[in-house]
């Protein structure tokens, strides 16, 4: 389903619904009684014909408390369903506490997926693999410069600690139900990445403010199904300014647009 809908709208586009507080319009604050979830409708409203996917990234959520959760839940809601939904939660702990987030995430709410820190191994994945036309998208190779403290580390054998993170936790399950992290400003060790795991999906963010190259993240990322996710969350959503607070929608969509059409040029 994925495939299809970013051949259908030429897109990869997964936009990164990192709603911060403080970023939002004043207007929207003295206006609704849930600020942060009318902002997430507007984007989305003026978003979902170039997106394939939408990323809530949980921390903004969580630090607002009670609103933040509801606006969370709420925006789940919102989303068309043909759209593919990712809790960017980062969780992992032993498997009976994962069996809990797993549950929050796929059954208390309906997310498609949810990402998964995988340093405490097997056990703390498994859980978010049994659950049909579900994803555990586990960190590969994160965007961050800190990435390097251990993921670049080399092993005895000679293959760094974050091959070996996606030749060993790809085997925990399969193509159906895992997928993985992998930085656009890491994009020349993408090459890499796609002889250990061809045919996987890549949730790829660190386009746009952080500056990673959507070229090469394709040209190196890209596989017969298509196979990337190609997140931007700030460049999108805050493209405005106080000044055209009252367009911000409109503003996310010409953003939007813009990086919906960089990307068709590859179709
Ligand atoms: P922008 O830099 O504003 O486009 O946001 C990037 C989003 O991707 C944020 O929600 C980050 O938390 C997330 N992210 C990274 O930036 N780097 C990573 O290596 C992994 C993630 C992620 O898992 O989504």
């Amino acid at each position: 389903m994925l495939t299809e809908q970013i051949r259908k709208k030429k897109s990869f586009l997964c936009i990164g619904l990192d709603t911060d507080f403080d970023k939002i319009p004043n207007f929207l604050k003295e206006n609704y009684q849930n600020p942060i979830l009318e902002f997430n409708k507007r984007i989305i409203d003026a978003t979902q014909h170039l997106a394939v996917s939408y990323k809530l990234n949980t921390a903004f959520y969580e630090a607002k408390g009670i609103l933040g959760w509801e606006a969370l839940e709420k925006t789940l809601d919102f989303i068309p369903k043909d759209i593919f939904t990712i809790a960017d939660a980062k969780r992992g702990d032993i498997g009976n506490t994962a069996d809990s987030y797993a549950r929050a995430f796929f059954e208390n709410m309906n997310f498609d997926a949810v990402t998964i820190a995988p340093y405490m191994g097997q056990d703390s994945v498994l859980p978010f693999l049994k659950y049909p036309n579900k994803y555990a998208i586990i960190l590969g190779l994160t965007s961050n410069a800190s990435a390097s403290d251990f993921q670049m580390l080399q092993l005895e054998n000679g293959e760094k600690l974050y091959e070996n993170v996606l030749k060993t936790s790809s085997k925990w399950g399969n193509e159906q139900n895992t997928m993985f992290v992998i930085g656009a400003t890491k994009a020349q060790a993408l090459e890499n990445v796609r002889k250990i795991i061809p045919n996987h999906f890549l949730l790829i963010p660190g386009v746009g403010t952080q500056g990673g190259s959507l070229e090469e993240v394709i040209k190196y990322g890209r596989n017969a199904q298509e196979g990337l996710l190609i997140n931007i969350s700030r460049d999108i959503i805050y493209a405005f300014d106080e000044n055209n607070a009252e367009n911000f929608a409109q503003l996310a969509q010409e953003k939007a647009t813009f990086w919906q059409k960089e990307m068709e040029k590859f179709f």
